[in-house]
């Protein structure tokens, strides 16, 4: 009990926003059962794609005793990611989802997470810990629901009471027999507002996300220079150039949300208002020191002068 509180107060010390602890049996739970079938059925009806790594391994990923041996806790983290700004959508400018603003939050989250075990190595010298930020075989909204950091919401994304939408994950598996919080209930109700708000229908019913038609998926992960964005989805680009945010945008338990002060995810002049006919001649030189410490790198700089290209061609503009 007490161990468990240092680490969460260690946690918020460290900058972490949300922290939670999710209990892992030593036998699969109910809910590890519903986890890896919602996986198989996703994985089953090809909504992954092209994301050949989601489909490796599912019993490893809906089971952390997999992912480190004799796991007994995970410890959930979130960062408020949230600003005071608006991208500024008049014509002639793209749109880049509010989590690639700034810096990547694999680096700024990671770097936390390592810290965190630092630091609950000197609480528990005995404890074997393994910390992920997306970067591993763990499905974290689910154990972060399970941790009572939020639930998951109709759009499939995790929802806080506190700080909506706009948390970013990332999580410590540990060895270590902590207390367990409250999973999170379900408070979407009869609002469907973010299904009604995805511009390609990838929202294919609640809670589940075909990513071959999220524009996420086509702007940021369908990645090189052969690799053509769907025809009939391009019209529904519109002007998102990387990642999209339209079905987080909507919902009401965002209202709420305080922005965050973290120097980490403010915007730059280029990522809240990007100019597509700058954008269109951008070298790989140029997008290379550009986007550096960016999660814009992972579109690769034929895959954003693709998306440029398309949201251009939407616009109407000639290069
Ligand atoms: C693959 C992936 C994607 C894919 C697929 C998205 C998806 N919904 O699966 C794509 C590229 C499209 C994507 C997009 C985005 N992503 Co992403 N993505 C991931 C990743 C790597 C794995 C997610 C996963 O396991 N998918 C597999 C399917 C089966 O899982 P699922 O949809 O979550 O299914 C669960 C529920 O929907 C529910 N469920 C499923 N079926 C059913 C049926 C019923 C009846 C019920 C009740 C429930 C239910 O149970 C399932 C298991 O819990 C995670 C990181 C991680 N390792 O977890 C980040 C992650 C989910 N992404 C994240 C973000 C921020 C985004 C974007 C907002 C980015 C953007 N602005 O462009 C969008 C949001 C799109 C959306 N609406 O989901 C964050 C979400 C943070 C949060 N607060 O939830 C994560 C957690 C990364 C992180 N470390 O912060 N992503
Ligand atoms: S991120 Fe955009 S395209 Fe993907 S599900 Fe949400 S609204 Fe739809
Ligand atoms: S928009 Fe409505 S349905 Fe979608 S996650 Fe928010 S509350 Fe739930």
């Amino acid at each position: 009990m007490a161990l468990s509180r240092a680490i969460k107060q260690e946690a918020l010390a460290l900058g972490f926003d949300a922290v939670g602890i999710a209990r892992i049996g030593t036998s699969a739970s109910p809910e590890q059962h519903r986890l890896l079938t919602r996986l198989t059925h996703w994985l089953e009806r090809g909504y992954h794609g092209t994301m050949a790594w989601m489909g490796r391994t599912p019993e490893k990923r809906a089971d952390p005793r997999h992912v480190l041996a004799g796991c007994r806790s995970m410890i959930l983290l979130g960062v408020n990611y949230l600003t005071e700004h608006r991208a500024d959508e008049t014509p002639g400018h793209g749109r880049i989802a509010r989590y690639a603003w700034g810096k990547d939050y694999h680096k700024v989250l990671g770097e936390r997470l390592k810290q965190l075990e630092l630091r609950i190595h000197s609480l528990a010298p005995d404890a074997v810990t393994r910390s992920y930020v997306d970067t591993g075989p763990v499905m974290e909204k689910a154990w972060a629901e399970q941790a009572g950091l939020g639930w998951i919401g109709k759009h499939s994304n995790l929802v806080s009471a506190e700080f909506g939408s706009w948390l970013l994950l990332g999580e410590i598996l540990t060895t270590l027999e902590l207390e367990p919080d409250e999973p999170a209930t379900d408070l979407c109700g009869s609002c469907t507002l973010c299904i009604q708000a995805c511009p390609t229908k990838a929202i294919v019913e609640p809670y589940v996300v075909d990513a071959t038609r999220c524009v996420s998926y086509l702007t940021i992960e369908l990645r090189g220079d052969q690799t053509v964005i769907p025809e009939e989805l391009q019209p529904d680009i519109g002007n998102r150039i990387f990642g999209c945010d339209d079905c987080l945008d909507v919902c009401p338990f965002n209202l709420r949300a305080e922005p965050t002060q973290e120097p980490a995810f403010q915007p730059t002049p280029v990522t809240l208002a990007p100019l597509l006919k700058d954008l269109i001649h951008l070298t790989e030189e140029t997008f290379t020191t550009q986007f550096r410490e960016s999660p814009i790198r992972r579109a690769r700089h034929q895959g954003l002068l693709r998306n440029v290209g398309v949201a251009a061609n939407n616009q109407r503009l000639t290069p």
